[in-house]
This record gives C-alpha cells, structure tokens and sequence, in this order.
C-alpha cells in the first residue's frame, strides 16, 4: 500500500498563529486528505517548536515560566489547527520526553559516529531566525532575512556538516525530485556547491532546549531539536516500529521558502551522519505578503486567519489559500482578490451550477436523478472530461500544484456551465415532445455526474462545503474508486439549498 507521510513545519510558540502558518497547515491537509481519499496509508503531523531562545524570551517577556508559557501556547496552536479543519493524525510539542528521547539519540549516534566536535563559537547570531549568520552575509548590520543579530560568543559543539558536500550532491543528484519548487531545488544545489561550514549544534548561555547528552551546561540548537520531531512521531529511537518501517522515508516536508536551507541541508546531513535515510520530499512555499513585506510574527503586520474565516467560512478561505496563488510563490493578500474569487468561482461558477439543476431536478424531474438516455457527442466529451480529471489531478498532487489541483477542477466545472447554457434543459421542459424529455434527462444527468466528480475530486480543499454538496447529490460514497462506478440513476435528493452564498461589498 502507498505510504505518504505528511508534515507542516512545527510553529515556535513566540506568538499566535497567522495567514501564513494556517496556509501551511491547510496545504498539508490538502495533500493529507488527497492521499487518503486514493486509498493510500497517510500520517499527516504537525505541532509545536516549544525550546529556543526566541521562545524563552517570549515567556520572559509574558512573565511566565517556558514550560507554563509553552504549555498554554501549544493549545493555541493546537486549537488553530483544529480550526481551519487540518486533519492531523499527530499532534506533536518538541517538550515531550519521547522527543528528548530521540533528539538525545540522534545526537549520540552523530557522536559516536565522528561528526561532533567541540569548541567556541564566536559570531553573529540571528534570534528572530533562530538562525547563525555568516560575516559576510550581513548586510546593514542586519542578517539577509533583514533580522537583527547580536554577536555570540560560546562554548558550543560542532556537527562537521563539511563532510557532506559531496553525500548531499550526489543524493539530490540521483533524487530530482527531492526538492521542490525547481527553483528552490537549484539554489539548494548552488548553496550546497559553494561549500558547507561545519555548523554549531549546541548552546551554553541558556537553558531552555534539549540537554546535550554527556555534556552538562549545554543545550541543542533549537534547529537539530526541532528537525528530529519528524522522526520522534515514528517512534525513533526505534527504527523498528510500525510507523517507521511504513513511513520513513516516505515524507513530504512542506514549509514556507524561509526554511529550506535547514530542511534541504541540515536535515538530510544529519539523518545521513546518523545512518538514516534522507526525507523524500521538501517542499517549499512563497510567502504570503502584506502590501509587499512578508507577513510575520516578529514584524508585526499579519493577517488574522481566524477574523477572515468568520467573515467568509472557512472553506472559501481554504480554497482561495490553494487556488490563488501558485504553490511556491509568493503572494501579496488583498481582501478584494478573495472576494472577487469566492463570488467568482465558489458562488457563481460551483454554486449556481449546482443549485441550478439540484433545483431544477427537485422540481421538474421528481426529485431523483434522473434516468439518462442515449449520450450524444457532447454529452460524451464533457463525460470524458470529468473522468480524465483523475490523472491530471494525479499529476497536481505528485508535485503538490495545489492552484492547478484547483484550477483543472473548476475548467472542467466552465464546461459544465457552458454546457447546461448550450442544452437549455429548462426549454426541453416546455416542449410537447416526449423525446425532449427523455433529452432533459440525459443533460441533466450528464450534469448532476460532472457535479458528483468535481465534489469528490475538491473535497481535500473544502471538506465540509462538498460534503453538503454530496450529501445533496444523496451520495454515499465519496472515494475516487467509487467514481469508476457512473451515476446511480433513481436516487432520491434531499431538497437543495444554496451552499456558497455572494459576498455583497458594501461601499463605503
Ligand atoms: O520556522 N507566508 O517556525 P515558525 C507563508 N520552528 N508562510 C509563512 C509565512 C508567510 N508570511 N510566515 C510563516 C519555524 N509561514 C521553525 C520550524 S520545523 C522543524 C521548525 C509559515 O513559527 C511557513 O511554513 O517561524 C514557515 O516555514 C513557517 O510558517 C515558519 O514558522
């Protein structure tokens, strides 16, 4: 059985959640759920970075203790996920004792092998990024991200990511698909080739992360932490449960383009070191702009997930995340291009089709789907459309192209509306002719079908508004297999009601 193991990065407690933690989390619920509804076994994890510096001093700063301050911000977060639907299977917070358990263990085995070292790590230090910086890559006094830095100088000890230059080539060499977008992948490559500088692993001015294993009075680098929580939900240090044997390699880390370098570098180099196998997909996202700066928590200037999906809902909130902007660029949020593209594509395009001929059915044929006829050449081909969708989409997913995903549902769903425009089933209903009957029937039927496919096909984006849309069709089963079977002819409908209303702007 295919295996898909599904990860957002885990979310440091230094604030609440905003647009741009709840894109990740969506995307990788997208892709949890896609998976599923093919039948695969998927594990979809996500969770909290709890240690670090920046953390630490966000508790300092609310006068709490880390522990009781991480304790009270993982809810939130946790609560963020369950609010923008994400159906996750784990849950995880880098504070739990199985998560020391194996960051201590990776770390032993890193030793044991000949990759750490110690000694003083003396530069530049970047908090809001949690993130060393190089000399030379400072620019205004400030890291490239535009983060300040302090200068650091500690005791520390080292992991020779040196010696996996060429290891980390030659597997992205013989994996081109293990990084994505393209673009991404190659500046990975470039950053990999220009040379790697062994990287300080630990910390000694602070406490809270964690302790280094033999080594008292110093603590992990958040970063070495909080990669291993991808290995801790499989039950690492042992290799041989269930999960793991299943799900590792078999991962798709998804996370915004700020983070590849650890994901695409560190990671990999460490997991080699250790003996384990690199993940098998990093996927990396743009960013979410406000007026053309990056939305963050450190800056100040984010979007409220949670204001938009009460104003909206949060389906057309979750589609509009996956169909606006291309997966891997950036995107700047504008309130009109959400409006314009709900009212658009969910309440004219899907939602008046749907309503259209549920209604009309309710009315003129019985209440039932009706019994088709002979199929003509149209019929035919926009059949043959929703049909194909399967590989397209297929084709969507395996690159995780979420706006495409999206957008080769809604052409098939224009030809629909093109369609029922060319048929006017509502003038076969007045004629006298019992063939134009029979003709109302097959277009409506041929409609109700492209209706049934489109729902189940978009049900990873908006689980709940589809679920309605199906539960109006009276249909049972929501799988892509049972999209081989056609249309049931004869089912009784419930009465439909309009699932995506207009969004009126009002002028101000
Ligand atoms: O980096 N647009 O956590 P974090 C799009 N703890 N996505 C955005 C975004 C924006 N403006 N801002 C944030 C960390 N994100 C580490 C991760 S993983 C082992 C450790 C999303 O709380 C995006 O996915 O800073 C980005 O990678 C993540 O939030 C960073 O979250």
């Amino acid at each position: 059985m295919t295996a898909r193991y599904i990860t957002t990065p885990i979310y440091y407690l230094n604030g609440t959640p905003h647009l741009g933690h709840v894109y990740t989390t969506v995307a990788a619920d997208v892709l949890a759920r896609y998976w599923r509804l093919t039948g695969a076994d998927v594990m979809f994890l996500t969770g909290t970075d709890d240690h670090g510096q920046k953390v630490a001093q966000a508790a300092h700063e609310a006068g709490e203790s880390p522990q009781a301050y991480t304790d009270r911000l993982s809810i939130v977060w946790r609560e963020m996920s369950d609010r923008v639907n994400a159906s996750y299977d784990v849950f995880i917070r880098t504070t739990e004792e199985r998560h020391y358990k194996a960051a201590q263990t990776l770390w032993e085995k890193l030793e044991a092998a000949g990759f750490i070292y110690r000694d003083v790590y003396a530069g530049w230090y970047a908090l809001r990024d949690e993130a060393y910086v190089e000399e030379a890559d400072i620019v205004d006094g400030k890291a490239p991200s535009g983060a300040p830095v302090v200068w650091v100088e500690e005791p520390s000890f080292f992991f020779k990511l040196s010696a996996f230059q060429k290891p980390l080539l030659d597997y992205y060499e013989a994996h081109p698909d293990a990084i994505g977008p393209v673009g991404r992948r190659n500046e990975v490559i470039s950053f990999i080739k220009g040379g790697l500088r062994d990287l300080s692993i630990s910390r000694s001015k602070f406490d809270w992360g964690v302790p280094v294993p033999g080594h008292p009075g110093h603590v992990m680098y958040v970063w070495i932490d909080a990669l291993t929580n991808y290995i801790t939900a499989l039950g690492y240090p042992d290799t041989h449960t269930e999960d793991f044997k299943k799900f590792w390699p078999e991962s798709i880390h998804l996370m915004g383009k700020d983070i590849i370098r650890f994901h695409a570098v560190y990671w990999p180099a460490l997991l080699m070191g250790a003996g384990l196998t690199p993940p098998k997909r990093i996927m990396a996202h743009g960013w979410w702009t406000n007026r053309n700066e990056k939305m963050s928590k450190s800056v100040g200037n984010v979007i409220d997930p949670f204001q938009l999906i009460d104003t909206y809902g949060l389906d057309p909130v979750r589609y509009f995340l996956m169909r606006e902007v291309p997966f891997g660029q950036d995107g700047d949020f504008s309130e009109p291009a959400l409006i314009g593209r709900l009212n658009s594509d969910l309440a004219n395009d899907l939602g008046n089709l749907t309503q259209r001929v549920l209604s009309f059915v309710h009315k003129n044929a019985g209440a039932c789907i009706p019994t088709p006829g002979e199929f003509t050449p149209e019929d035919r081909e926009l059949l043959a459309k929703a049909a194909h969708l399967h590989e397209t989409l297929h084709d969507d997913m395996a690159v995780q192209a979420f706006h495409a995903y999206c957008q080769h549902i809604w052409e098939v769903i224009g030809e629909a509306n093109r369609y029922v425009d060319a048929q006017k089933p509502w003038s076969l209903r007045k004629s006298e002719d019992p063939a134009d009957h029979t003709r109302m029937n097959t277009v409506l039927y041929v409609l109700m079908e492209v209706i049934r496919h489109a729902a189940i096909y978009a049900q990873p984006v908006m689980p709940s508004s589809t679920g309605t849309i199906l539960d109006q069709l009276a249909q049972a089963d929501r799988t892509f297999e049972g999209l081989k079977t056609p249309l049931k002819a004869g089912v009784f409908l419930p009465e439909p009601s309009p699932v995506f209303p207009r969004i009126e702007v009002r002028l101000r």
